[in-house]
């Protein structure tokens, strides 16, 4: 006879046992004012089956009690206790059985799932994969994904805590925008980014009303730090926060902390599922909540954005100069206040210290607000809205210029691909009326599907109520960077092809 403790009985016993439990918080508003999610805890073990069968169980039993959407935890694929079994079992996302079977389980249930991070095959470096976040819609669409950016290498000798993500995972390169869901902007994470405010804050400056951090913290750290934190970011961000999580010994070296939990925009742990597993609880989420939090204490109204760059993409952070008074000064981005002086690009000017080239009749100069590290933008002295609007000498120069910049860029950032794209024309997603090319260095795999860089795209420079675009850059990191640039394009050999 097998023994009860192994790890694939012991989840099929708690089946047996899984709590539920409703939340109504704020039971003045009309049903239709609130949202229902779920959140998951789960002990995973090395076996995908059992720990699918433990997702599809939570699944099955959450979607009888009406909610849209249900939230589980960091590896909830699976969890080995070595590297070599660990990048053995990962799959890629599109094509892997595990993201299929959530799919079909999304569908079935008619329920939006937030799954992972999971560990993502890498088909270009097999040696290191990528810690995921996906949700999938109810049609089943996986809709959005995201790379943990930050990796948990952590080495804590008295407490004999030794994690070193590193070792077997390769971080994602950038923040992805929140995903518009039925139970509102959710912004992505994964357990130990809820540690970096960055992330959070830019991802609340994105509109998203909920953070999320699928997490598997170390019961020690999660002892200390895992309440204080989640409601740090859901305070400081007046976001609602919903972090699913692992629990329990996983193998002999690995016991995570649990406490999955939803709080609210105030800083209130709405369900907490303490140590049980597995576990689900509802929560209700109140969009009017957030609106009161917001409108009483108005913190996005005082930020100063002048002052520090949360977007921080800049390549060289040794070349920043101290901060000095006189820096306030002129550290205002470019579109919130127009320089007299510069560059006319459209219906603002670009300061000349944020070009970077000039031809006769082109020149070039870095963006305000970027897609991937290195974004920049080519474009017509002359304010020349469209490209049939070019001279044939414009065209020429134009054209020219921007193969330079590609070069130049390709080298600054030890890299053979850019995405070279211009949108000409409103339908084209074209937002300021003068012919501009942006160039995009891209790294292998830096986007999940190679083509979802063109949603970024559209989506970074576009502003609604729900969606107000990625932060600008501060100027100081604009200018940074163009001197940068500036200095590296002297390097570069005269190509007469050019
Ligand atoms: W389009 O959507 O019109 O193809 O792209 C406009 C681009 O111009 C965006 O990448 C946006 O970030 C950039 N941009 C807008 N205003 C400025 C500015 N003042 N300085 C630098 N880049 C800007």
């Amino acid at each position: 006879m097998r023994r009860l403790s192994t790890p694939f009985l012991r989840n099929l016993l708690n089946f047996c046992v899984i709590k539920q439990q409703r939340i109504s918080i704020h039971t003045t508003m009309a049903t239709s004012d609130k949202s229902r999610i779920a959140v998951c805890q789960m002990t995973s073990v090395a076996d995908k089956a059992t720990n699918l069968s433990v997702v599809s169980q939570l699944v099955k039993d959450a979607s009888k009690e009406d909610v849209q959407m249900m939230f589980f935890p960091e590896a909830c694929d699976f969890i080995c206790d070595n590297i070599k079994d660990t990048l053995k079992s990962a799959e890629p996302l599109l094509t892997g059985e595990t993201v299929k079977a959530y799919r079909q389980l999304a569908k079935d249930y008619n329920v939006w799932l937030s799954m992972g991070g999971l560990h993502e095959k890498n088909e270009e470096d097999p040696s290191k994969l990528f810690n995921t976040h996906v949700i999938i819609s109810n049609k089943g669409e996986i809709v959005q994904t995201y790379r943990k950016l930050h990796l948990f290498d952590v080495e804590i000798p008295e407490k004999k805590i030794r994690l070193k993500e590193s070792d077997f995972c390769n971080p994602g390169s950038h923040i992805v925008t929140p995903v518009e869901s039925p139970v509102g902007n959710i912004g992505l994470g994964i357990c130990y980014d809820l540690r970096f405010p960055e992330l959070s804050t830019s991802l609340s400056i994105l509109n998203a009303q909920i953070l999320t951090y699928p997490s598997a913290f170390t019961y020690t750290t999660g002892e200390a730090h895992w309440h204080v934190l989640l409601r740090s970011r859901a305070i400081e961000n007046q976001c609602y926060v919903i972090a699913a999580a692992q629990v329990g010994n996983h193998n002999a070296k690995r016991r995570s902390y649990g406490h999955a939990v939803c709080i609210d925009p105030w800083g209130s742990v709405l369900v907490d599922c303490g140590e049980a597993s597995p576990m689900y609880m509802v929560a209700e989420l109140v969009p009017a909540r957030l609106g009161d939090v917001r409108r009483n204490m108005p913190v996005f109204q005082h930020r100063r954005p002048q002052v520090y760059s949360l977007y921080t993409l800049s390549l060289r952070k040794d070349l920043l100069p101290e901060h000095s008074e006189s820096q306030e000064d002129v550290a205002t981005t470019a579109d919130t206040k127009c320089p007299s002086e510069g560059r006319i690009f459209g219906h603002v000017r670009i300061p000349e210290s944020c070009v970077f080239y000039t031809s006769e009749l082109t020149y070039a100069f870095v963006n305000l607000r970027c897609v991937t590290p290195g974004h920049v933008l080519v474009a017509p002295i002359r304010l020349a809205e469209r490209n049939k609007d070019l001279t044939a000498e414009e065209a020429n120069d134009f054209y020219r210029t921007i193969r330079l910049v590609q070069m130049l860029m390709e080298r600054v950032h030890q890299t053979e691909s850019c995405t070279v794209t211009i949108q000409d024309g409103p339908d084209a997603g074209q937002t300021v009326r003068h012919l501009h090319c942006h160039i995009m260095p891209r790294k292998r795999g830096d986007f999940i599907q190679n083509d979802l860089i063109y949603l970024e795209l559209a989506k970074h420079d576009q502003f609604s109520s729900s969606h107000p675009g990625k932060p600008p850059r501060s100027l100081t990191e604009m200018e940074t960077e163009a001197a940068m640039l500036r200095q590296e394009l002297m390097n570069i050999p005269i190509n007469p092809n050019i």
